[in-house]
């Protein structure tokens, strides 16, 4: 079986001698933590392995997971994984128009949801032809684990090929419909690989799990991380400043994005004895300011670590493990090993050291494609197969890598992507709007927070309080906009163009202080 690239078969390998010893340890609520053993992860896993081999799914079957955070939830995906079906987490946040979405594009052959979202989300899966929907809950329940517990609790991991796919992940398109980004067996093991390198990852490293695990950052970087390293984690089901502080004394790793940190920094108790046995603290998905990276500095004696990356490729750069001090404020480190990064102007030129670029990016990191979309996968690729990140940025003489914007037109909201085109089409349509446009600007907590700017037809009065709640009823809740204003026109330039900027400018200050 030493060939066999699945995923979980490499995890697998890295799992400490003892079994019996802890993998997991939960941390969250009133209750008293659990403790899940690697034998448990194991066994749990091979259950559901089991279980989906039952099922007779079709070769390269997705199996389509909307749960909230929890350690079986994490065995769900070691056991997608382990049966060699493709894993598709969905954020919790997404309500009926954007899952049905999802399942009408990916076609899942199981969708696994939450008891308490069952009555609307069994309905759109069966209307939509989905033969086998779950339930999983975060507190044991569910008929997942009912039906898993009928199987075998050993398993051996399907053969698969690293070209194999993995795992599809839905990143919102440009025009407004969300494009799943195809992942291999071999992209996720060969980025989990590197990260083990290049951040030293150790056995007796202790993990702080406070990030949701249907996204890349919290389920491979982190998970992955911890798994290969045969690490311990802490896990939390939901992230809470206090709760996560109370734990670093017992940790050596911390994983967030900016809004993690802002809001840890705004607690009394996150001091430098808190942080003494802590070796690292990773930051990304989103820009972090100079300001908190100094203040963490300022606070906790750590520098923390910034990295980038994107769901289509993993992780792309990091700053250095060591020396700590080589860690830059402001820049997204030097490429990984094994990603080739350059930038290039709109029309492919390649820029010099110090110009400023799109980025693009090579690697056995980047993904396979946009499932189902051969034009948008060719349109980002250029043609020496680098793909277009969409970021705008550039690489200073040493190497260092900062990212000064996008040319995508996305908001990043407390680590969560928006783009603008989704929900000014939902706005455009409800009565009476001429038009919208939606930005994104400063937030202290959520780093850049949505904005919509709304023309009523001729004669029709609009309530721009309304229009906010008839959006929080249908899309997911970190896209609803923070604040909405009704304006008699939008700016233009003289290509009739909308300029965004000039809203931008206009709002800056909105959240400020
Ligand atoms: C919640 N809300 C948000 C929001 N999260 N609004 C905007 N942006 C967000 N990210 C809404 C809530 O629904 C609520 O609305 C209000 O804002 C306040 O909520 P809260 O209680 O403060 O939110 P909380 O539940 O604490 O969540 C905040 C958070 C969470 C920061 C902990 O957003 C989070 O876990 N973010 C991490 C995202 C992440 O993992 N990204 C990685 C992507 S991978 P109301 O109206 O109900 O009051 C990637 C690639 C890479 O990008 O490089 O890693
Ligand atoms: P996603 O599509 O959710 O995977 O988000 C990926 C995007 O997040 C990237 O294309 C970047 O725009 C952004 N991103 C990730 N990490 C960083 C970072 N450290 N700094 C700035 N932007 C980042």
């Amino acid at each position: 079986m030493n060939d066999n690239a699945n995923l979980y078969a490499a995890l697998r390998a890295a799992f400490p001698a003892d079994l019996d010893a802890t993998a997991i340890e939960t941390a969250d609520g009133a209750g008293a933590p659990l403790y899940y053993t690697w034998r448990d992860l194991d066994r749990g896993s091979a259950m559901i392995a089991n279980l989906l081999g039952a099922l007779e799914l079709p070769e390269g079957a997705r199996v389509a997971v909307q749960t909230d955070k929890s350690v079986e939830a994490l065995m769900l995906y070691l056991g997608v994984l382990r049966a060699g079906f493709v894993y598709l987490p969905l954020n919790t946040a997404y309500q009926a128009g954007e899952i049905e979405y999802f399942v009408g594009n990916a076609e899942p052959s199981v969708v696994v949801c939450s008891g308490r979202s069952f009555g609307w989300v069994g309905k759109l899966c069966f209307k939509a032809g989905v033969r086998h929907v779950f339930t999983l809950n975060d507190d044991r329940s569910g008929s997942l684990l009912e039906r898993a517990a009928m199987h075998a609790d050993a398993q051996v991991p399907a053969r698969r090929r690293a070209d194999d796919l993995a795992a599809i992940l839905y990143t919102s398109g440009t025009t407004g419909r969300s494009k799943g980004a195809m992942l291999s067996h071999g992209n996720l093991l060969s980025n989990a690989r590197v990260l083990h390198e290049a951040w030293g990852w150790r056995g007796d490293d202790v993990l702080i799990h406070a990030l949701p695990i249907f996204h890349v950052h919290g389920l491979f970087v982190a998970s992955h991380g911890a798994l290969l390293a045969g690490a311990k984690m802490i896990w939390f089901g939901r992230f809470d400043p206090r709760a996560v502080i109370a734990q670093l004394p017992r940790a050596t790793v911390f994983m967030g994005v900016p809004t993690l940190y802002v809001r840890m920094l705004a607690e009394s108790a996150l001091t430098r004895e808190a942080c003494a046995r802590m070796r690292l603290f990773v930051a990304g998905s989103a820009p972090l300011l100079a300001e908190t990276f100094a203040a963490w500095r300022e606070r906790t004696g750590h520098t923390i670590l910034e990295r980038y990356g994107m769901s289509e490729t993993i992780m792309l750069t990091s700053n250095p493990y060591r020396p700590e001090d080589a860690r830059r404020a402001g820049s997204v480190g030097l490429p990984l090993p094994g990603v080739q990064l350059r930038i290039r102007d709109d029309k492919g030129v390649p820029l010099r050291s110090g110009e400023i670029g799109g980025i693009e990016v090579k690697g056995p990191n980047v993904f396979k494609g946009y499932w189902r979309m051969p034009e948008k996968t060719a349109e980002e690729f250029s043609a020496d197969l680098f793909f277009k990140t969409g970021d705008v940025g550039k690489v200073d003489a040493d190497g260092y890598v900062t990212i000064v914007g996008r040319s995508k037109d996305l908001i990043i909201s407390g680590g969560y992507n928006v783009y603008p085109a989704e929900i000014e089409s939902l706005i455009n349509d409800m009565p009476g709007v001429a038009e919208s446009a939606v930005v994104g600007v400063p937030h202290p907590d959520f780093g850049e927070a949505v904005v919509a700017v709304i023309v009523p037809k001729p004669g029709a009065a609009l309530d721009a309080d309304a229009i906010v709640a008839a959006l929080k009823a249908s899309i997911a809740n970190f896209k609803v906009p923070k604040a909405a204003f009704v304006v008699p026109e939008l700016p233009r330039n003289t290509m009739g163009k909308v300029q965004k900027n000039l809203l931008r400018t206009q709002h800056e200050r909105l959240f400020a202080g």
